[in-house]
């Protein structure tokens, strides 16, 4: 389950329709007992994003004063639209529903770490997971196991704990990690074709794959530059 409360009580408690001084209600009470849900559901998952940013940020920080370096370059963090949320959830043949969503997407709530080499991925990682109040629910090294498009990546989801007034959250937070190298290609490449790959002929595909292939050989010899620079330095 991506979210769940201690006490086993809902988000919160619908607040009543306010109602019009002719004794009317404005709007249906279904249709505001479903907006109230949803606003409660995303905001809880925007909450997660702000832990999971905040400890990557304090991370860095941390690494910069002792090493006067970062090992992350850029954060970004997106909440899926509700459009996307339904779109997935009718592909993967899954009820539309909250609970359907809560249960069976684990990318709600996205946080992409762009970082400047490949061993700050595994690093920036195992930094984070080795936080108590972090559950690792799963990970993929699309890295060590591309993809057959040629897209790397290293892809965990954890399990972050939110706290509201009366109650607490496990909430599951996609965490992409790739390098500058990596971003870019996945960048250019989803908005070139990765939303619908069979309208793309073979052949760009193919070219697609050799590019993501120089590209990963690029950041390897980038890497291989800078421990040679850190090796004249110690
Ligand atoms: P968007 O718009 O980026 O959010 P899942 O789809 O997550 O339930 P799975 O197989 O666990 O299932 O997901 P996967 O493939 O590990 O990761 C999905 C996300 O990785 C995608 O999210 C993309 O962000 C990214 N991704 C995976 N493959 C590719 C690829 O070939 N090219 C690019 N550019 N990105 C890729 P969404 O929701 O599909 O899209």
């Amino acid at each position: 389950m991506i979210m769940e409360t201690k006490n086993n009580n809902n988000v919160a408690d619908v607040p009543s329709v306010p109602q019009r001084i002719d004794g009317n209600f404005p709007i249906s009470n279904d249709f505001y007992k479903t907006a109230f849900q949803f606003q409660q559901i995303m905001m809880i998952y925007e909450s997660a994003i702000k832990q999971i940013e905040t400890k990557l940020e304090i991370l860095s920080k941390e690494i910069n004063v002792n090493k006067k370096r970062n090992p992350i370059q850029n954060i970004k963090t997106r909440i899926k639209s509700p459009e996307s949320i339904v779109q997935k959830l009718e592909k993967k043949h899954h009820p539309v529903n909250f609970d359907s969503m809560i249960n069976n997407l684990n990318d709600i709530a996205g946080v992409r770490v762009v970082c400047p080499y490949i061993s700050d991925i595994y690093s920036v990682k195992e930094m984070l997971l080795k936080q108590p109040d972090i559950k690792l629910v799963y990970e993929s090294d699309y890295i060590a196991n591309p993809k057959a498009s040629g897209y790397r990546s290293y892809h965990i989801v954890v399990e972050v704990p939110v706290y509201l007034s009366k109650t607490e959250h496990s909430v599951k937070v996609e965490i992409q990690l790739r390098t500058i190298a990596m971003d870019f290609w996945a960048s250019l490449e989803h908005q070139l074709h990765y939303k619908n790959p069979e309208e793309v002929p073979e052949s760009i595909r193919r070219e697609l794959f050799r590019v993501a292939e120089t590209i990963a050989m690029t950041d390897r010899e980038m890497e291989e530059i800078a421990f040679e620079l850190q090796a004249l330095d110690s």
